[in-house]
């Protein structure tokens, strides 16, 4: 038990957000929501970013200002987070005060420390990754990334000494194993520091919208030096010095695979500069494409995660993207394939379970819970396979591997399934063995709880409406984890309730 601050990307606006930006919110949310069920004091930060040249062109177009432009989209993040059961404890926005004063805050660190100087710049510049790239990186002048044209900018800006932090990073990536994680990331970096790091630059002359620079209000800050400084803005790095020493530093940066260089290179040199603990660890995941091309709006070909929330139910959503998603590698959304898990795991294997492991108490037991009439060696071995598998489970759960920590509680759906197949209660039932029975059920109903539990992080509706059947309230005081996990703690007697279709098959279709 202790505090967990947890974070994600903050989005550009300039776009409402699609299912790839929903994964990794939903992907904070579970992890989030596991570490609340295991006591922790958690602090979940998502948001957005607003200070990009994107932003400042598009409000621009449309007669606006920035700031105006900025407000209208926000909504539409809000929303789909709201949609997916997304629990946040901060939406931060790049515009709000606390955050200005603290990238103001800073920076004047860094400057003090010396770490800043003044010098001519002259690069080519891509829009949507709102970086310079070298001229080998174009392709026929546009950015591979996005297929846009990059554009010349020369100007005079401050730079950060960079290159001075190579072996501090490397050292502390060394020191701590699982700063950068998975693994492949780790060493993309080790290779990108050991290939020689150049200074950056971290002020715009040109554009009018941004932080002004502490030391020189004729410059802004360069959006990703604003953008990352969130971090601790939300931290509270700008006012209660309480508040940001219990906070600080961050537990867990959930961030995609494009953007490690910025948080496992430049952070980390900007907070050694400044004097400021390194965050504990970063988890980049993979990308999300639709149908073997990528997410984009431009193109026509992305999911709006509110579209799917309403069509699906979120839960649904929730686990097949997280299902979906390998802990290192990327993940191709198909309608064929979500519809297909939709209607055998969720609504076949786990659905189905539920609704007849409560039935059959309903019919078998007068609606109650039985108790262990006559344990024995075969009820020994079900509360084996359950608690063997819960510490599996929380093993990958510690190591942000959602997708096989949900494999882990799958088993159990399926032991579960099997084990009434096997035991045949209807059969028992019409045997008049009831001792019997009523350990089978007793068993069925505890391996219940123990599903809904694991499941809980993923899909919080359907486990909200077992626990309702099932006649428990768990309290967040303690952690649902500790509070639920030993074996056998359902009360004997207690009353059963059925909770119908938790998920109801559906017709395949495409949003
Ligand atoms: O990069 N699949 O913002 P962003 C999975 N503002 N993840 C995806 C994705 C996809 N198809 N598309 C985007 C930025 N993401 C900066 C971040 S943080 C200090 C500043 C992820 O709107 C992406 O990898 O382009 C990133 O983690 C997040 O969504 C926001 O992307």
């Amino acid at each position: 038990m202790g505090k967990f601050y947890l974070t994600t990307a903050i989005d550009y606006v300039n776009a409402p957000p699609h299912l790839g930006h929903a994964y990794e919110k939903v992907c904070a949310d579970v992890i989030n929501r596991y570490r609340k069920a295991m006591g922790d004091n958690t602090f979940f930060c998502t948001g957005v970013d607003e200070h990009s040249l994107n932003v400042y062109r598009q409000a621009k177009a449309k007669n606006m200002s920035p700031r105006q432009y900025c407000d209208e989209m926000v909504p539409a993040f809000k929303l789909a987070w709201q949609s997916l059961g997304i629990e946040y404890d901060r939406f931060i926005r790049t515009t709000d005060e606390d955050h200005i004063a603290s990238v103001k805050k800073l920076l004047q660190k860094i400057y003090d420390k010396g770490d800043i100087y003044k010098d001519k710049y002259k690069g080519w510049y891509c829009v949507s990754c709102e970086a310079y790239l070298q001229e080998s990186d174009l392709i026929e002048g546009k950015c591979p990334i996005h297929n846009r044209k990059a554009e010349w900018l020369e100007e005079e800006n401050y730079f950060f000494r960079l290159s001075g932090y190579s072996e501090k990073i490397l050292d502390h990536i060394n020191k701590c194993g699982n700063f950068i994680t998975p693994e492949a990331r780790k060493n993309e970096i080790i290779n990108i520091i050991k290939s020689g790091l150049q200074d950056i630059s971290i002020s715009r002359a040109s554009e009018g919208w941004g932080i002004e620079l502490p030391f020189d209000p004729a410059q802004t800050v360069y959006v990703w030096i604003d953008a990352l400084t969130n971090y601790i803005s939300a931290a509270g790095f700008s006012g209660d010095k309480r508040r940001f020493k219990e906070l600080w530093p961050a537990d867990l940066h959930v961030i995609g695979k494009d953007i490690t260089r910025f948080h496992c290179i430049i952070w980390p040199a900007m907070l050694l500069s400044a004097g400021i603990s390194l965050p504990l660890r970063i988890y980049a995941h993979g990308f999300m494409t639709l149908e073997g091309r990528k997410m984009s709006k431009t193109e026509n070909n992305f999911i709006d995660p509110k579209n799917i929330a309403e069509a699906a139910g979120s839960d649904a959503v929730r686990y097949f993207i997280v299902k979906e998603m390998p802990y290192d590698d990327d993940m191709d959304f198909t309608w064929d394939r979500f519809w297909l898990r939709y209607n055998t795991h969720l609504a076949n294997d786990f659905g189905n379970l539920s609704s007849r492991i409560l039935s059959m108490a309903e019919k078998y037991c007068g609606n109650r819970i039985p108790g262990f009439s006559e344990r024995g060696k075969e009820d020994d071995e079900f509360k084996n396979v359950f608690c063997g598998l819960t510490d599996k489970y929380q093993k990958l759960m510690d190591d942000c591997r959602l997708s096989s920590a949900l494999d882990c509680a799958w088993e159990l759906v399926a032991f579960a399934n099997k084990y009434v197949e096997t035991s045949q209660p209807w059969k028992l039932h019409k045997a008049g063995q009831n001792g019997k029975l009523d350990n089978v059920l007793r068993n069925l109903l505890e391996g219940l709880r123990v599903i809904s539990v694991l499941l809980y992080p993923f899909m919080p509706v359907a486990s909200h409406k077992i626990w309702k059947g099932l006649g428990i309230k768990p309290g967040e005081k303690q952690g649902i984890f500790s509070e639920m996990k030993p074996w056998g703690i359902l009360p004997e007697g207690g009353m059963i309730e059925k909770t119908g279709m938790i998920f109801p098959r559906k017709e395949k279709d495409k949003l």
